[in-house]
């Protein structure tokens, strides 16, 4: 019965590795946070951005996060934003590979460099080239009841005893 109980386990850890895989969660600015006096061109270099990875923006109520176009970031206009945030913690998924720009719109700050562009690039450890993860990252998936996993194994000893009555038959049917 070992083997019952092993392959929940087993199961488990066969589900768990490859979640551990994707989905990095990369701190914007690291302990500094998304402030201002931090270089985020360097830090954005010092990391590897794939799809399937979140970013995370922690910042005062000094401060807030627009998405934006290349030339809204290299200009610095803060009236035409993708998606805006203001929750003072934001966790962005990378859904997708290409640029993503990203900058302070509290005034002046931007232009102080306040300011982050990153290139996410198609994970390396995904065969399939359209890799999709979902749009929520606070879900963990549940393992499987192990019932299943149970019912075959009992389905495997009842054709081992099937196996060896038969044996045991034949073993009579030969010796009588
Ligand atoms: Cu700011």
């Amino acid at each position: 019965m070992t083997m019952a109980s092993l392959a929940p386990v087993l199961l488990v850890l066969l589900l768990a590795i490859p979640a551990k895989v994707h989905g990095a969660t990369l701190t914007v600015g690291d302990s500094s946070g998304w402030t201002q006096g931090t270089n985020y061109a360097t830090w954005a270099a010092s990391q590897t951005f794939n799809v399937g990875d979140s970013l995370v923006f922690t910042y005062t109520t000094l401060h807030s996060v627009d998405q934006v176009s290349k030339d809204d970031y290299d200009n610095c206009n803060t009236g035409n934003a993708i998606k805006s945030y203001t929750s003072g913690s934001t966790t962005i998924p990378l859904s997708t590979a290409g640029p993503m720009y990203f900058i302070c719109p509290t005034s002046g700050h931007c232009s102080s460099g306040m300011k982050l562009a990153i290139t996410v690039g198609s994970s390396s450890t995904s065969p399939g080239s359209s890799p999709s993860p979902p749009s929520t990252t606070t879900g963990t998936t549940s393992p499987p009841p192990p019932n299943g996993n149970g019912a075959t194994s009992v389905f495997g000893v009842g054709n081992v005893m099937l196996g060896l009555s038969s044996v045991v038959a034949t073993v009579i049917a030969l010796v009588c």
